[in-house]
Parts: C-alpha cells; structure tokens; sequence
C-alpha cells in the first residue's frame, strides 16, 4: 500500500461499519497487560483463572505498539492496583472473593495488585518506553481516579485504539467511560483478551451492537497495515 506522507484520515474495515480515524488525533490506550493478569501466582491467578489464556493478546499488542510508535501516536499504558497502605482500595474491592489470597497479600511476585510490586509491571514483552505514559488506577476503568481525560485532551485527542486485558471488564469498562466521554472507541479483536472465552465474545458484540454502541472492532493485522502506512 501507498505511505501516506501527510495527516490523511484513515479509513478501517471494522464492524459495524468503517471507521474513519485521524492518526493525529488519536491515542493507543493499553490496558493493564501487567503480570498479575497474565503470569501465574498474580491476582488473575488468585482469582481461580487460567492465565494462559490471556496470553495470545501479547503478540497483536506487540505490532500494534510497534507501528503506533512509527506511526509517532500518542501510547498510553494503565495498570491496576494499589498503594502499599491499601488506602485506596475500597473496602468492598479488599473483601471480595472466597479467599485465602487476597489483594496486598504475599504471593510468588510480590503483594497482589500493590504498585511497585513485580507482579505490578506490565509484562516485558510490551515494556512502556520512557516517553510513554504509565497510568495507575484504582479502579476497572482507566477514566476513574486517574489523569486520563486531561492527557488526552492536551493531545486534542478524538480517537482511541484499545488493547489489553480483560475484554470484558477492564477493557469494556473503560470504552463504556471513553464512549460516555465523546471518544470514538476501535477496540482489537486479537489484542484483547478473557479468562472467559464466551465473554470474550459477547463483550466484543456488544461492543458493535445496535449500530456500534459502545464503538468499533477490527483485528490487529487490519488496523496494522493500515496504521502501517502513516509516514511519522
Ligand atoms: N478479573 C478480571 O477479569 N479483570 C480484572 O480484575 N482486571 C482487569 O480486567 N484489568
């Protein structure tokens, strides 16, 4: 395909139909591939999951940096978790599950979802550079308690591109509060993942549904190469 040497919109194959996206105008936002999500004995883990599951996200999260990068686009990273004091984790979040791990207890990568813990970073395999913005969050969804919305809006950005895990709640949670924002969401169908693969699927549907409600869905090899083609 033809470089395109000048801020042009690009035009995605997605469901539910088309999307035009303005490259300049939009952001990668990588949710949480930390690994206490997708390496044994994290909280994905303590929660009953099999994380190997979200593993096959890593790869199409790997070309999507990649050209982003080339493509001299805003990259944004989040993880979840807490300060070591747990002060800001409701009481609610601290209770939940039948136990015995729980979040801020030891386990084999350090206290469970705590920042600065191993468990805590984001998996090598997607290590943020140093101009890119890292966002903690207390939360499932990137918006609440962080920064987000202004970095975002000091980059007059419109459009997300979103990636990581898990589908169908720290992704779906965060389109749900980019969409009720005014950002026009593309969610990657590969680079997205679930320990639940039926949930996966729905989330993504409902994502597309009743005319693109929450937003759009393209595959990491379509948005790639047409990502590809921005000369930065
Ligand atoms: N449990 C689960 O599916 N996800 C989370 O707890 N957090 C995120 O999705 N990041």
């Amino acid at each position: 395909m033809t470089p395109l040497s000048r801020p042009t919109l690009l035009e995605i194959a997605a469901q539910p139909y088309p999307l035009a996206l303005d490259p300049a105008r939009t952001a990668l936002l990588l949710i949480d591939m930390q690994r206490d999500f997708l390496e044994p004995g994290g909280f994905g883990a303590m929660l009953g999951n099999d994380v190997s599951l979200l593993r096959s996200a890593i790869a199409p999260c790997q070309r999507l940096l990649d050209v982003a990068r080339k493509a001299g686009m805003l990259v944004i990273h989040t993880r979840e978790g807490h300060r070591p004091d747990l002060s800001d984790a409701p009481p609610a979040k601290l209770t939940r599950g039948p136990g015995p791990m729980r979040i801020g207890d030891a386990g084999p990568m350090g206290r469970i979802l705590i920042r600065g813990e191993p468990g805590h970073a984001i998996v090598p395999e997607l290590m943020p550079l140093p101009d890119e913005p890292v966002l903690d969050k207390p939360g499932k969804g990137a918006f609440y308690q962080t920064d987000l919305s202004l970095l975002l809006a000091n980059r007059g950005i419109a459009s997300l591109i979103v990636a990581g895990v898990t589908t169908e709640v720290c992704v779906h949670t965060s389109v749900r509060e980019a969409n009720d924002r005014g950002f026009e969401c593309l969610v990657v169908s590969d680079a997205v993942a679930s320990y639940f693969p039926q949930f996966h699927r729905a989330a993504l549907d409902m994502i597309t549904a009743q005319g693109g409600i929450f937003g759009w869905v393209a595959d990491a090899t379509t948005l790639c190469a047409e990502l590809a083609r921005i000369d930065a």
